[in-house]
Protein backbone atom coordinates (compact mmCIF):
# COMPACT_ATOMS: atom_id res chain seq x y z
CA UNK A 1 0.00 0.00 0.00
CA UNK A 2 1.52 4.12 -1.01
CA UNK A 3 2.01 5.87 1.48
CA UNK A 4 2.91 9.99 1.61
CA UNK A 5 6.51 10.95 1.34
CA UNK A 6 7.40 7.09 -0.19
CA UNK A 7 9.86 8.23 -2.63
CA UNK A 8 9.02 7.32 -6.56
CA UNK A 9 12.17 5.06 -6.43
CA UNK A 10 10.36 3.13 -3.58
CA UNK A 11 7.16 3.38 -4.88
CA UNK A 12 8.30 1.92 -8.36
CA UNK A 13 10.23 -1.12 -6.68
CA UNK A 14 6.66 -1.49 -4.30
CA UNK A 15 4.60 -1.89 -6.64
CA UNK A 16 6.76 -3.04 -9.41
CA UNK A 17 5.52 -7.38 -8.67
CA UNK A 18 1.77 -5.53 -9.48
CA UNK A 19 2.74 -4.85 -12.88
CA UNK A 20 1.45 -7.99 -14.84
CA UNK A 21 4.09 -7.83 -17.34
CA UNK A 22 6.75 -7.53 -14.71
CA UNK A 23 10.15 -7.78 -15.67
CA UNK A 24 11.98 -4.63 -14.08
CA UNK A 25 12.20 -3.11 -17.66
CA UNK A 26 9.74 -0.89 -16.98
CA UNK A 27 10.94 0.11 -14.00
CA UNK A 28 14.05 0.82 -15.46
CA UNK A 29 11.98 2.88 -18.11
CA UNK A 30 10.17 5.00 -15.75
CA UNK A 31 13.13 5.25 -13.61
CA UNK A 32 14.86 6.84 -16.91
CA UNK A 33 12.21 9.46 -17.74
CA UNK A 34 12.06 10.04 -14.12
CA UNK A 35 16.17 11.02 -14.15
CA UNK A 36 15.34 13.00 -17.82
CA UNK A 37 12.28 15.05 -16.44
CA UNK A 38 15.14 15.99 -13.43
CA UNK A 39 17.50 17.22 -15.95
CA UNK A 40 14.90 19.20 -18.67
CA UNK A 41 13.58 20.58 -15.18
CA UNK A 42 17.05 22.25 -13.99
CA UNK A 43 16.95 23.84 -17.56
CA UNK A 44 13.50 25.07 -17.64
CA UNK A 45 13.57 26.66 -14.57
CA UNK A 46 16.79 28.57 -15.73
CA UNK A 47 14.63 29.39 -19.03
CA UNK A 48 14.91 33.36 -18.29
CA UNK A 49 18.02 33.28 -17.30
CA UNK A 50 20.42 31.78 -19.98
CA UNK A 51 20.55 32.40 -23.53
CA UNK A 52 18.17 29.29 -24.08
CA UNK A 53 14.97 30.33 -24.62
CA UNK A 54 12.99 31.59 -27.87
CA UNK A 55 12.97 29.90 -31.35
CA UNK A 56 16.04 27.13 -32.04
CA UNK A 57 15.27 28.55 -35.62
CA UNK A 58 13.24 25.42 -36.97
CA UNK A 59 10.40 24.40 -37.29
CA UNK A 60 8.68 20.50 -36.53
CA UNK A 61 7.30 18.32 -38.57
CA UNK A 62 4.05 20.19 -37.27
CA UNK A 63 5.08 23.46 -39.11
CA UNK A 64 5.43 24.97 -35.34
CA UNK A 65 8.47 27.25 -34.32
CA UNK A 66 11.04 24.90 -32.70
CA UNK A 67 11.72 26.28 -29.07
CA UNK A 68 15.47 25.70 -27.77
CA UNK A 69 14.04 24.14 -24.87
CA UNK A 70 11.72 21.81 -27.11
CA UNK A 71 14.95 20.63 -28.96
CA UNK A 72 16.61 20.44 -25.65
CA UNK A 73 14.27 18.39 -23.88
CA UNK A 74 13.83 16.31 -26.94
CA UNK A 75 16.91 15.19 -27.59
CA UNK A 76 17.67 14.41 -23.42
CA UNK A 77 14.87 12.47 -22.74
CA UNK A 78 15.71 10.24 -26.66
CA UNK A 79 19.39 10.25 -24.84
CA UNK A 80 18.52 9.07 -21.67
CA UNK A 81 16.16 5.93 -22.81
CA UNK A 82 18.78 5.33 -25.53
CA UNK A 83 21.99 5.63 -22.73
CA UNK A 84 19.84 2.97 -20.25
CA UNK A 85 19.29 0.60 -23.08
CA UNK A 86 15.67 0.13 -22.47
CA UNK A 87 13.34 0.67 -25.02
CA UNK A 88 13.54 -0.68 -28.80
CA UNK A 89 12.00 2.91 -30.75
CA UNK A 90 11.24 6.33 -30.14
CA UNK A 91 8.22 8.47 -31.71
CA UNK A 92 8.28 12.49 -30.91
CA UNK A 93 6.54 15.63 -31.62
CA UNK A 94 9.96 16.96 -32.60
CA UNK A 95 10.61 14.52 -35.08
CA UNK A 96 9.51 13.46 -38.43
CA UNK A 97 9.90 9.94 -37.87
CA UNK A 98 10.04 7.33 -35.21
CA UNK A 99 13.45 6.57 -34.82
CA UNK A 100 14.87 2.70 -34.50
CA UNK A 101 16.84 2.13 -30.75
CA UNK A 102 19.44 -0.56 -32.00
CA UNK A 103 16.16 -2.73 -33.03
CA UNK A 104 18.01 -4.07 -36.13
CA UNK A 105 20.15 -5.60 -34.44
CA UNK A 106 19.28 -9.49 -33.15
CA UNK A 107 20.75 -9.45 -30.10
CA UNK A 108 18.28 -6.50 -28.97
CA UNK A 109 15.33 -8.01 -26.36
CA UNK A 110 14.13 -4.54 -25.61
CA UNK A 111 10.23 -4.94 -25.96
CA UNK A 112 9.20 -1.09 -25.31
CA UNK A 113 8.53 1.83 -27.13
CA UNK A 114 7.83 5.44 -26.36
CA UNK A 115 5.73 7.86 -27.78
CA UNK A 116 6.60 11.70 -26.33
CA UNK A 117 5.65 15.41 -26.16
CA UNK A 118 9.08 16.39 -24.94
CA UNK A 119 7.85 19.35 -24.23
CA UNK A 120 4.45 20.52 -24.88
CA UNK A 121 2.63 23.75 -24.45
CA UNK A 122 6.33 25.41 -25.33
CA UNK A 123 4.79 28.79 -26.24
CA UNK A 124 4.39 29.39 -22.88
CA UNK A 125 8.26 28.96 -22.11
CA UNK A 126 8.90 32.57 -22.79
CA UNK A 127 6.39 33.61 -20.77
CA UNK A 128 7.01 31.95 -17.70
CA UNK A 129 4.13 29.51 -17.61
CA UNK A 130 3.83 25.97 -16.95
CA UNK A 131 5.07 23.40 -19.54
CA UNK A 132 4.63 19.74 -19.77
CA UNK A 133 6.31 16.45 -20.87
CA UNK A 134 3.82 13.58 -22.00
CA UNK A 135 5.04 10.17 -22.61
CA UNK A 136 3.30 7.23 -23.77
CA UNK A 137 4.80 3.37 -23.36
CA UNK A 138 3.81 0.09 -25.20
CA UNK A 139 5.10 -3.52 -25.84
CA UNK A 140 6.47 -3.90 -29.42
CA UNK A 141 3.89 -6.12 -31.64
CA UNK A 142 6.59 -7.29 -34.12
CA UNK A 143 9.09 -9.81 -32.73
CA UNK A 144 11.87 -8.65 -30.77
CA UNK A 145 15.78 -8.55 -32.50
CA UNK A 146 13.98 -7.46 -35.63
CA UNK A 147 13.98 -3.75 -36.77
CA UNK A 148 11.18 -1.66 -34.95
CA UNK A 149 8.55 -0.71 -37.56
CA UNK A 150 5.26 2.09 -37.83
CA UNK A 151 3.12 -1.07 -36.87
CA UNK A 152 4.69 -0.74 -33.39
CA UNK A 153 3.54 2.55 -33.04
CA UNK A 154 -0.07 3.02 -34.60
CA UNK A 155 -1.28 0.86 -31.61
CA UNK A 156 -4.60 1.68 -30.09
CA UNK A 157 -4.54 4.14 -26.94
CA UNK A 158 -6.06 0.97 -25.19
CA UNK A 159 -2.81 -1.15 -25.78
CA UNK A 160 -0.64 1.18 -23.92
CA UNK A 161 1.21 -0.03 -20.50
CA UNK A 162 2.00 3.09 -18.78
CA UNK A 163 1.44 6.92 -19.52
CA UNK A 164 2.40 10.02 -17.95
CA UNK A 165 3.07 13.41 -17.74
CA UNK A 166 5.82 15.76 -16.14
CA UNK A 167 4.65 19.23 -15.08
CA UNK A 168 7.39 21.84 -14.49
CA UNK A 169 4.64 24.40 -12.60
CA UNK A 170 4.91 26.02 -9.49
CA UNK A 171 6.43 22.75 -8.44
CA UNK A 172 7.49 19.98 -10.67
CA UNK A 173 5.65 16.65 -10.84
CA UNK A 174 5.73 13.04 -12.30
CA UNK A 175 2.51 11.74 -12.38
CA UNK A 176 1.92 8.42 -14.39
CA UNK A 177 -0.36 4.59 -14.77
CA UNK A 178 0.46 1.51 -15.08
CA UNK A 179 -2.99 0.99 -15.48
CA UNK A 180 -3.43 0.50 -11.73
CA UNK A 181 -4.42 4.19 -11.08
CA UNK A 182 -2.90 7.25 -11.24
CA UNK A 183 -0.15 8.52 -8.88
CA UNK A 184 1.40 11.84 -8.22
CA UNK A 185 4.85 12.57 -7.11
CA UNK A 186 6.67 16.55 -6.31
CA UNK A 187 10.40 16.82 -6.73
CA UNK A 188 12.34 17.94 -3.86
CA UNK A 189 14.67 20.32 -6.18
CA UNK A 190 16.87 20.65 -3.41
CA UNK A 191 17.86 16.95 -3.43
CA UNK A 192 16.42 15.90 -6.63
CA UNK A 193 14.21 13.30 -5.30
CA UNK A 194 10.16 12.68 -6.09
CA UNK A 195 7.93 12.25 -3.27
CA UNK A 196 4.30 10.80 -3.30
CA UNK A 197 2.32 13.64 -3.03
CA UNK A 198 -0.80 12.89 -4.91
CA UNK A 199 -1.73 9.34 -4.18
CA UNK A 200 -4.82 7.69 -6.29
CA UNK A 201 -5.41 10.81 -8.21
CA UNK A 202 -9.32 10.94 -9.28
CA UNK A 203 -11.31 13.38 -11.32
CA UNK A 204 -14.21 14.66 -9.13
CA UNK A 205 -17.64 13.07 -10.70
CA UNK A 206 -18.50 16.57 -11.95
CA UNK A 207 -17.03 19.58 -11.36
CA UNK A 208 -17.27 23.64 -12.81
CA UNK A 209 -14.43 24.28 -14.47
CA UNK A 210 -14.29 24.33 -18.64
CA UNK A 211 -10.98 24.82 -20.18
CA UNK A 212 -11.15 25.67 -23.78
CA UNK A 213 -9.96 28.41 -26.33
CA UNK A 214 -13.07 30.51 -26.75
CA UNK A 215 -11.19 32.83 -29.11
CA UNK A 216 -12.06 29.92 -31.64
CA UNK A 217 -15.47 29.79 -30.62
CA UNK A 218 -17.13 30.70 -34.17
CA UNK A 219 -14.88 28.12 -35.64
CA UNK A 220 -16.60 25.23 -33.26
CA UNK A 221 -19.10 22.63 -34.29
CA UNK A 222 -22.30 23.73 -33.17
CA UNK A 223 -22.82 21.02 -30.17
CA UNK A 224 -19.65 22.98 -28.39
CA UNK A 225 -20.90 26.05 -28.66
CA UNK A 226 -23.86 24.79 -27.32
CA UNK A 227 -22.28 23.06 -24.59
CA UNK A 228 -20.41 26.19 -23.95
CA UNK A 229 -23.40 28.30 -23.35
CA UNK A 230 -24.73 25.57 -21.10
CA UNK A 231 -21.75 26.38 -19.33
CA UNK A 232 -22.37 29.72 -19.09
CA UNK A 233 -26.30 29.86 -18.17
CA UNK A 234 -26.75 30.53 -14.30
CA UNK A 235 -28.84 27.50 -13.13
CA UNK A 236 -27.44 25.15 -10.55
CA UNK A 237 -23.84 25.55 -9.92
CA UNK A 238 -23.37 27.68 -13.27
CA UNK A 239 -22.35 29.44 -14.38
CA UNK A 240 -18.81 27.46 -14.18
CA UNK A 241 -15.51 28.72 -13.95
CA UNK A 242 -13.71 29.34 -17.18
CA UNK A 243 -10.22 28.15 -16.98
CA UNK A 244 -7.83 27.88 -20.07
CA UNK A 245 -4.00 28.14 -19.38
CA UNK A 246 -2.33 26.81 -23.11
CA UNK A 247 -0.71 24.37 -21.99
CA UNK A 248 -2.86 20.80 -21.80
CA UNK A 249 -1.11 19.14 -19.03
CA UNK A 250 -1.40 21.88 -16.61
CA UNK A 251 -4.59 22.36 -17.82
CA UNK A 252 -5.49 18.80 -17.08
CA UNK A 253 -3.82 18.37 -13.64
CA UNK A 254 -5.98 21.39 -11.93
CA UNK A 255 -8.79 19.47 -13.56
CA UNK A 256 -7.67 16.48 -12.02
CA UNK A 257 -7.76 17.98 -8.67
CA UNK A 258 -10.73 20.55 -8.91
CA UNK A 259 -12.77 18.91 -11.36
CA UNK A 260 -13.61 20.20 -14.69
CA UNK A 261 -13.15 19.49 -18.83
CA UNK A 262 -10.42 19.85 -21.15
CA UNK A 263 -11.53 20.56 -24.94
CA UNK A 264 -10.10 20.78 -27.58
CA UNK A 265 -12.36 20.85 -30.17
CA UNK A 266 -11.96 20.35 -34.49
CA UNK A 267 -12.78 23.56 -36.18
CA UNK A 268 -12.63 24.93 -39.42
CA UNK A 269 -9.17 26.25 -38.93
CA UNK A 270 -8.13 23.06 -37.16
CA UNK A 271 -10.67 20.37 -39.14
CA UNK A 272 -9.67 17.56 -37.58
CA UNK A 273 -8.23 19.32 -34.43
CA UNK A 274 -4.87 20.58 -33.04
CA UNK A 275 -4.00 17.65 -30.35
CA UNK A 276 -2.09 14.58 -31.74
CA UNK A 277 -3.09 11.38 -30.80
CA UNK A 278 -0.10 9.21 -30.21
CA UNK A 279 1.54 11.11 -27.79
CA UNK A 280 -1.13 13.70 -25.99
CA UNK A 281 -4.55 12.49 -26.41
CA UNK A 282 -3.93 8.77 -25.77
CA UNK A 283 -1.60 9.02 -22.71
CA UNK A 284 -3.66 11.56 -21.15
CA UNK A 285 -7.01 9.70 -21.91
CA UNK A 286 -5.58 6.38 -20.40
CA UNK A 287 -4.51 9.06 -17.06
CA UNK A 288 -8.25 10.16 -16.93
CA UNK A 289 -10.02 6.49 -17.04
CA UNK A 290 -7.20 5.31 -15.10
CA UNK A 291 -8.41 8.83 -12.73
CA UNK A 292 -12.69 8.11 -12.99
CA UNK A 293 -12.56 10.55 -15.78
CA UNK A 294 -13.34 10.08 -19.78
CA UNK A 295 -11.44 10.82 -22.78
CA UNK A 296 -13.39 11.27 -26.33
CA UNK A 297 -13.04 12.92 -29.74
CA UNK A 298 -17.02 14.34 -28.91
CA UNK A 299 -18.36 10.62 -30.13
CA UNK A 300 -15.54 7.75 -29.98
CA UNK A 301 -13.68 7.13 -26.96
CA UNK A 302 -10.26 8.03 -27.57
CA UNK A 303 -8.27 4.93 -26.32
CA UNK A 304 -10.16 3.15 -29.11
CA UNK A 305 -8.91 5.05 -32.32
CA UNK A 306 -7.45 2.69 -34.26
CA UNK A 307 -4.22 5.22 -35.41
CA UNK A 308 -3.53 5.68 -38.82
CA UNK A 309 -0.54 7.73 -38.82
CA UNK A 310 1.96 8.74 -36.61
CA UNK A 311 1.15 12.95 -36.28
CA UNK A 312 -2.43 12.41 -36.62
CA UNK A 313 -4.54 14.78 -34.70
CA UNK A 314 -8.02 14.16 -33.23
CA UNK A 315 -10.69 16.36 -31.56
CA UNK A 316 -10.20 16.48 -27.65
CA UNK A 317 -12.58 16.15 -24.81
CA UNK A 318 -11.33 14.83 -21.32
CA UNK A 319 -11.64 15.38 -17.61
CA UNK A 320 -15.09 14.92 -15.26
CA UNK A 321 -16.85 11.85 -16.34
CA UNK A 322 -20.21 13.46 -15.80
CA UNK A 323 -18.71 16.91 -17.76
CA UNK A 324 -17.58 14.94 -20.86
CA UNK A 325 -20.65 12.94 -21.36
CA UNK A 326 -23.22 15.88 -21.03
CA UNK A 327 -20.83 17.74 -23.59
CA UNK A 328 -20.77 14.49 -25.40
CA UNK A 329 -25.11 15.25 -25.24
CA UNK A 330 -24.59 18.18 -27.01
CA UNK A 331 -22.60 17.04 -29.76
CA UNK A 332 -24.94 13.89 -30.83
CA UNK A 333 -28.16 16.54 -30.51
CA UNK A 334 -26.30 19.52 -32.61
P1 LIG B 1 -4.21 27.10 -28.56
C1 LIG B 1 0.14 23.51 -26.73
O1 LIG B 1 0.63 23.92 -28.01
C2 LIG B 1 -1.09 22.64 -26.98
O2 LIG B 1 -0.72 21.52 -27.72
C3 LIG B 1 -1.74 22.26 -25.65
O3 LIG B 1 -0.81 22.06 -24.64
C4 LIG B 1 -2.63 23.43 -25.36
O4 LIG B 1 -3.77 23.09 -24.56
C5 LIG B 1 -3.07 23.86 -26.77
O5 LIG B 1 -2.07 23.40 -27.68
C6 LIG B 1 -3.18 25.37 -26.88
O6 LIG B 1 -3.59 25.65 -28.21
O7 LIG B 1 -4.61 26.98 -30.00
O8 LIG B 1 -5.42 27.28 -27.65
O9 LIG B 1 -3.12 28.09 -28.28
Amino acid sequence: MSQKNQTLGEFIIENQSSFKYTSGELSRLINSIRLAAKVVNHEVNKAGLVDIIGAAGDTNIQGEDQQKLDVYANNKFIQTMTNRNIVCGIASEEEDDFISINSQDENNQNKYIVLIDPLDGSSNIDVNVSVGTIFSIYRRVTPVGTPVTIEDFLQKGSQQVAAGYVVYGTSTMLVYTTGDGVNGFTLNPAIGTFYLSHPNMEFPEDGTIYSVNEGNYIHFPQGIKNYIKYCQMEEGDRPYTSRYIGSLVSDFHRNVIKGGIYMYPKSSKNPTGKLRLLYECNPMALLAEQANGKASDGFTRILDIEPTELHQRVPFLCGSKNMVEKAESFMRDA
